[in-house]
């Protein structure tokens, strides 16, 4: 079967773009950085995005253009019977983990959406906007038929096809997603709370350095943010053709996703002290913090329905990148269609979402990792510890199975200046610093 391929660079650049800027860069950056104390934990991530997430979003792709597979189709191919692909299951799984919550979350951002559109969100509920986030999500259906919808609406987009719905719908949304953010951080900066939530944005404490925690946060969110490490990249790499040139279009990827997260930064914490939100209220953050914004602007209630018609359609563009891993590894391994690939996984996505969901209410007392509730649980697994582990496994790959000469020409950077600082980025530096980053996490360094 003729494997499908992007109409252009631009394509290709459009949906890694779209994969990387989502939920991660609004919803989950805030409530991490707010979680992990702000000004330091915000430069770790920028650290961990340009030392180890840049370097190993060219080794991701670079795999899946040479290999042109799935992600474990990508290891057998070009390690055939070498164990490097049991690390291509991790990837397979990481997707179905994430997807599993991020559809329920992105339901959520659906739901507001519709709360916006209808104009109930235009009024400040009773008990406020907190109390109200709570009451919708610890309810057992109606969550769930928010959820059923996005994920829906992304295996439509992923059985069609790769290029149709993905290529053209990024092309839209991109600069609309980044207008709204620049136009909301200004508004947001003449709130009565915004030199304290610039403080805590841009001035380090450093005091929460000696929690290694943060680190192993500040690289999840890295890995999260750029859709590095689960097979995302990898997967896409793989509908490109040798004639793309990589290393401009990855670099480039990265910075802008950065700047989306440090943007939506500026938007959510001066209002999180303006309006006396907690900096570490965790999931909900952005859930209570926008509405208030919408609800003190003028003419906030339209603006509240184009951001989170923004949003929902970045989180399809990036839901869409998670689904198609399983789907191609079915597609090859399996040799099932598109069609049937797509249904079961969505399907089978759609259960353990429930259970995400549901754990918001119902089922909020089941506790599977530490004290972490389900949705958290699989976030810490997924975002963690099996995307830095998934990109270790990429930069060793490329790093000390390939050769030098092959590391560079599969990534484009033959002859170039940069090659050798690249490399010697991926092959040493960037595993050290994760395995670091791990074993202090467990008491060990
Ligand atoms: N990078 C995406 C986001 O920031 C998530 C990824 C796991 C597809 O929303």
């Amino acid at each position: 079967m003729q494997r499908e391929n992007w109409a252009s660079r631009l394509g290709f650049m459009l949906a890694a773009m779209g994969s990387a800027v989502g939920l991660g860069n609004i919803w989950r950056f805030s409530y991490v950085a707010g979680e992990n104390g702000g000004g330091a934990f915000l430069l770790l991530y920028i650290l961990s995005v340009l030392v180890i997430g840049i370097p190993l979003l060219l080794v991701e792709v670079s795999i899946g253009r040479k290999a042109q597979q799935d992600i474990v189709g990508s290891y057998q191919k070009l390690a055939p019977k070498k164990p490097w692909y049991m690390f291509g299951y991790l990837g397979v799984i990481s997707a179905f983990l994430i997807l599993s919550f991020y559809s329920v979350v992105a339901g959520w951002a659906i739901y507001y959406w519709w709360g916006y559109l209808t104009g109930a969100l235009f009024n400040r509920p009773e008990g406020g906007y907190g109390a109200a986030f709570s009451t919708f999500t610890s309810q057992d259906y109606s969550p769930l038929l928010w959820h059923a919808l996005f994920l829906g609406i992304t295996m439509i987009i992923v059985l069609v096809g790769v290029k149709k719905g993905i290529e053209m719908a990024n092309k839209v949304l991109m600069p609309i997603l980044a207008i709204m953010m620049v136009a909301l951080a200004v508004y947001s900066l003449t709130l009565p709370g915004a030199a304290e939530g610039m403080r805590f944005l841009f001035q380090p404490d450093w005091s929460v350095l000696e929690n290694p925690s943060v680190y192993i946060a500040a690289l999840g969110q890295a890995f999260f943010s750029l859709s590095l490490g689960v097979g995302t990249m990898m997967t896409y790499g793989s509908y490109l053709t040798k004639q793309h040139k990589l290393p401009s279009a990855t670099a480039g990827i990265g910075i802008m996703d950065t700047l989306f997260a440090v943007i939506s930064g500026i938007v959510i914490f001066p209002a999180v002290f303006a309006f006396g939100i907690e900096p570490s209220s965790g999931p909900p953050l952005v859930f209570i913090t926008l509405p208030e914004i919408f609800h003190q602007m003028a003419f906030g209630g339209v603006i509240g329905f184009v951001f989170f018609t923004a949003l929902s359609l970045a989180s399809i563009s990036s839901s869409i990148s998670l689904l198609e891993v399983p789907v191609a590894y079915l597609m090859r391994a399996a040799k099932m269609k598109r069609r049937s690939a797509s249904l079961l996984v969505g399907v089978v996505i759609f259960f353990s979402g429930a259970a995400v969901s549901l754990g918001m209410g119902r089922w909020s007392d089941v506790t599977i990792i530490g004290n972490n509730n389900i949705m958290d649980s699989m976030d810490f697994l997924a975002s963690n510890l099996f995307l830095p582990i998934g990109g270790l496994t990429m930069a060793l790959f490329v790093g000390w199975y390939f050769t030098k000469q092959q590391a560079l020409d599969a990534s484009d950077l033959t002859n170039t200046a940069i090659g050798p600082i690249w490399y010697t980025v991926i092959k040493y530096i960037a595993p050290l610093l994760i395995l670091l980053i791990f074993l202090n996490a467990i008491g060990i360094v």
